[in-house]
């Protein structure tokens, strides 16, 4: 060969293989990823995932085009099953609560342990500390990858019958809890008559009067209006709280490029940054702008005295105990640690 036709060879193949990997990876894009949301854009939740794909489609240029799929309806409304269909791939994406995914990773319980955490500060130093690096670094051996945390929050009873001040008044009240069986124990170790279901059959069981009551934040309160569901009842107990976890499933992952990933990991943080602002949003301070709105709908509020509290504390502690060698007492004694030392900002 001529030394002309070796270099133009050479040229080309150069050209061949400089063209080949991105044009291999382009055809690994899907034309839309489904993002997997329990509740849609009127709350925190849906707004953050909104907010994460509008980011990552002006920062890809439309490479990466997210599709929000609220109700859970990839698993046709089970959110207890959205973990396994993102492991799947019947899942490309997800904001999940960490309750929805414990039947599968029961370290998850963690955030579920009555009264755990008694403040803002302390989903904090859980989540941003040595615990949330164990949680994402268990998440990601299932073969899902964590990219950032978000917000539910703290989960406050509501009921249709009557206050809710002492464990007593639980007595014999029907209550819809969430997916892991945790709650279950909780609610009957109150002394109340626990049924889990989704919520989307929550919302139709609490209108017909089916079950009495259920826990959820404030921000869900409000937005699904459950005071027209009969909810006119809430009492402030912040017995536990639910972060949200942005993941990605690994093959969708992978098939994107380093500058994607990055662009999509970045897009989750501050999506989750936003989800957290909008959950605590009128929650704190002497008279919360939350609790006005809700006092506005003729609901009665009740705020525990710290003895009342106490008692709760006391009733459920049997539970806390027992689900605190299912999670892993290290892991437990590590977060009992880590809210001990929370620094407070709030
Ligand atoms: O089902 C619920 O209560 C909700 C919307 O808060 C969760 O998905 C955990």
């Amino acid at each position: 060969m001529k030394r002309r036709s070796v270099l133009a060879a050479l040229a080309a193949a150069g050209l061949a293989f400089s063209a080949a990997p991105g044009a291999w990876a382009q055809a690994k894009y899907q034309p839309e990823y489904r993002l997997s949301t329990v509740v849609g854009t009127a709350f925190p939740w849906g707004k953050a995932g909104e907010r994460w794909g509008d980011l990552v489609r002006q920062r890809t240029n439309g490479r990466i085009n997210i599709k929000m799929y609220p109700g859970a309806s990839l698993v046709a409304g089970d959110q207890t099953r959205e973990f396994t269909a993102i492991r799947q791939g019947v899942i490309d994406l997800a904001i999940g609560s960490t309750i929805n995914w414990s039947p599968q990773i029961r370290q998850l319980n963690v955030f579920s342990l009555p009264f755990l955490m008694p403040d803002y500060d302390a989903i904090d130093a859980l989540t941003g500390g040595e615990v949330g690096k164990e949680l994402f670094r268990i998440i990601e051996k299932t073969g899902v990858v964590p990219l950032a945390w978000g917000e539910n929050g703290f989960r406050e009873v509501t009921n249709s019958k009557r206050p809710l001040r002492r464990p007593e008044d639980f007595k014999g009240l029907k209550f819809r809890v969430v997916g892991s069986p945790l709650f279950l124990d909780t609610f009957t170790a109150l002394g109340a008559n626990p049924t889990q279901m989704s919520w989307a059959d929550a919302q139709p069981a609490l209108a017909s009067g089916a079950v009495d009551g259920q826990e959820n934040p404030l921000t869900i309160f409000t937005a699904a209006k459950l005071h027209t569901v009969g909810q006119k009842n809430v009492t402030l107990w912040g017995y536990v709280a639910d972060p949200l976890i942005f993941v990605a499933n690994k093959e969708v992952w992978e098939n994107w490029s380093k500058e994607d990933q990055k662009i999509v990991r970045e897009a989750a943080v501050e999506a989750g940054r936003y989800c957290i602002d909008l959950a605590r949003e009128g929650m704190t301070g002497g008279d919360p702008a939350v609790h006005k709105t809700i006092a506005g709908f003729g609901v009665g509020i009740v705020k525990l005295t710290p003895d009342e509290r106490a008692a709760f504390v006391k009733v459920t502690r049997p539970v806390y105990d027992k689900w605190a060698k299912q999670i892993g007492p290290d892991l437990v004694k590590k977060a009992e640690g880590a809210v001990a030392a929370r620094k407070k900002k709030s």
